[in-house]
């Protein structure tokens, strides 16, 4: 998975210098702490970090990513964490690049990446600001900013303080549940001159612990609910991108006989195809067969409170739960995003990773149960649609290992099937549109020179919102594919508008004021092609799309940053506009 060395900017020899500066030892500290790449968009409150890491580390190790946007930099640190399952940093000016990465910092603490930020301030010291400039780019407590949304942040005072900050924010963002930790780096301190470089600390002794267990006892528990269920169901959720987690649960589910759920917010964590899996990831999971379960298993699900109520309604839940999750010690009061309390008759607090092998050991096996799935239909397609889009692009990827990094608001779980934890990234964690592209171009950094495809198949909303990530995956030649489901519309939103309108006797045919991108109609292959990219596009014709897709993969396949505009119909398949009223309300 370990990705490729990748192109980089090289600084001219500069001479040696007798002096030190505070963010020297910063940056030798970033160093000693592995961070590969610092995913940045520049700003005079870190001119001296972005001194040291060009001029003192040669711009290596980290490496710097330049970004057009400070949410580009930040998503593209949450598609790389998504990928290779490791930590980047990112860095982002004072307040203002941290206003702007904000958004994209809430995704990535909802989705529980591990992530290191780095801001900055004006001199704290108010004698020592620069007029005007200094003065806005200070606050009092930056970090209040994020700090609903990140584990962690500080304010170091001195280059020792600096030291210890960064050493506990990289083992903080690690710990699980992983999250982002900010650290805000005083002007002052990074430009004042030291007199020596501060020896470093021995980062070895500064780990993320160990994996905590179960106890023997709660492990007991869970393994005879299971072992005396009729009809156990297993929900996927937040699991890691390891094979052998992977094949663990499938054999946990098969030594069970249990109905496998997965969830299309979450990465690949089980093979769709497997005739355990119960139906298409979905954003909401089918309550009916759900409803059929007499024990669950929820594996850090994100949303086992809401899944549970979609299948019982109203009614007490009369299944058993066991729930294997450590999402509660990242809950707090500002965001609800740790979703309903779900009820829990065994709670193991530990990572699925953990519990799936020991609960493997543990249970009892139950008999073969002969599973009919129903397979989804084969009308041929007679319009441009996300689903012509999906067979189009299957065809033209057939046999080849792919990795979607995102995908579109219409797309159905039946689309394609997953068969390795890498197949596919999940969604963006904190429904922040404009994540896309940044994802994608992180997930092309993680596994650049790995031979897999990445592909980010997007909606035209989230495409253009997060649109210049692009150039950084061509200034930095990270081969990636953006396949734009381009219904020229927050169509999303015409269908809350739709519904609205049904609700009021209202038209409906007014849906699209406010929403519709059209007149002008933009051209994404131009804006690809602007940035360096290849751009494909318009695909109007059904007869174009697979021709269009082919020549695409090719391409990606060369080296190329791709883009293809396909113009698809607005309107979602029937199985997601079909969905429910909150189905599909972000
Ligand atoms: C930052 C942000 N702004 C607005 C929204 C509300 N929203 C949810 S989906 C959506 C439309 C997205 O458009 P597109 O990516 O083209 O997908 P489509 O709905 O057309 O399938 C919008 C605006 C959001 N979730 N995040
Ligand atoms: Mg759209």
């Amino acid at each position: 998975m370990a990705s490729e060395k990748i192109m980089r900017d090289i600084p001219a020899a500069v001479p040696h210098a007798a002096e030190h500066w505070g963010s020297d030892a910063i940056a030798a500290m970033l160093r000693a702490l592995d961070i590969p790449y610092l995913a940045l968009n520049p700003g005079a409150s870190y001119r001296g970090l972005h001194d040291s890491i060009v001029n003192y580390l040669g711009n290596e190790r980290p490496q710097m990513l330049l970004c057009l946007h400070e949410e580009s930099a930040i998503a593209m640190a949450h598609g790389y964490a998504k990928a290779s399952g490791k930590m980047m940093g990112a860095v982002v000016h004072s307040n203002v690049g941290l206003m702007h990465a904000s958004m994209a910092i809430f995704n990535a603490w909802c989705d529980r990446v591990p992530m290191l930020i780095l801001g900055a301030t004006g001199p704290w010291d108010a004698a020592r600001r620069r007029p005007w400039i200094d003065w806005i780019h200070t606050a009092s407590d930056q970090g209040a900013l994020v700090r609903d949304y990140t584990k962690w942040d500080n304010q170091p005072g001195s280059v020792g303080a600096a030291y210890e900050a960064l050493l506990r924010a990289v083992q903080m963002a690690q710990t699980p549940p992983c999250g982002p930790t900010y650290i805000n780096l005083d002007a002052a301190l990074q430009e004042s001159k030291i007199d020596a470089m501060p020896p470093l600390p021995d980062v070895s002794r500064f780990a993320r612990p160990d994996p905590v267990q179960p106890t023997p006892d709660s492990l007991r528990r869970a393994a005879q609910l299971l072992a005396a269920a009729r009809n156990p169901g297993i929900l996927v959720g937040r699991v890691s991108r390891s094979l052998e987690g992977w094949k663990a649960r499938v054999a946990l589910a098969e030594k069970l006989q249990a109905k496998v759920f997965t969830d299309i917010k979450t990465p690949a964590a089980f093979p769709t195809d497997h005739p355990l899996h119960a139906a298409p990831p979905a954003t909401f999971p089918d309550g009916r067969i759900l409803r059929e379960c007499d024990v669950i298993l929820s594996l850090d699900w994100v949303d086992t409170a809401g899944t549970l109520k979609a299948a019982w309604g109203e009614l007490p839940v009369d299944a058993k739960v066991i729930r294997v999750s450590m999402d509660a010690h990242l809950h707090r009061g500002w965001s609800a995003d740790y979703q309903g309390l779900p009820p829990a008759d065994v709670y193991l607090m530990c990572e699925p990773d953990v519990a799936v092998p020991l609960l493997l050991s543990a249970v009892r096996a139950r008999p073969a149960a002969v599973q009919v799935r129903p397979e989804p239909s084969h009308d041929p397609d007679n319009a441009v649609s996300i689903r012509a889009l999906a067979r189009a692009f299957n065809e033209a990827t057939a046999g080849m290992d792919v990795c979607l990094s995102k995908l579109p608001l219409g797309w159905h779980g039946a689309y394609r099937h997953f068969r390795h934890p890498l197949d596919y990234l999940g969604a963006d964690g904190g429904g922040g549109v404009g994540a896309g592209p940044g994802l994608t171009v992180g997930a092309a950094l993680a596994l650049n020179g790995s031979g897999r495809l990445v592909v980010g198949i997007m909606g035209d909303g989230d495409f253009l919102m997060g649109n210049t990530a692009l150039w950084t995956a061509t200034h930095y030649k990270l081969p990636c594919l953006f396949l734009v489901a381009n219904n020229r519309s927050f169509y999303n939103d015409e269908m809350h508008q739709e519904r609205v309108a049904k609700e009021r006797g209202r038209p409906i045919e007014n849906k699209w004021i406010g929403q519709r991108i059209d007149d002008p109609d933009i051209d994404i292959a131009m804006m690809a092609g602007a940035q360096g990219a290849l751009g494909i596009g318009p695909v109007r014709e059904l007869a174009e799309l697979s021709p269009a897709i082919e020549r695409a993969v090719a391409e990606v396949k060369n080296g190329a940053v791709c883009v293809v505009d396909v113009r698809v119909m607005p309107g979602y398949d029937a199985p997601i506009a079909g969905a429910g009223a909150s189905a599909t309300r972000r």
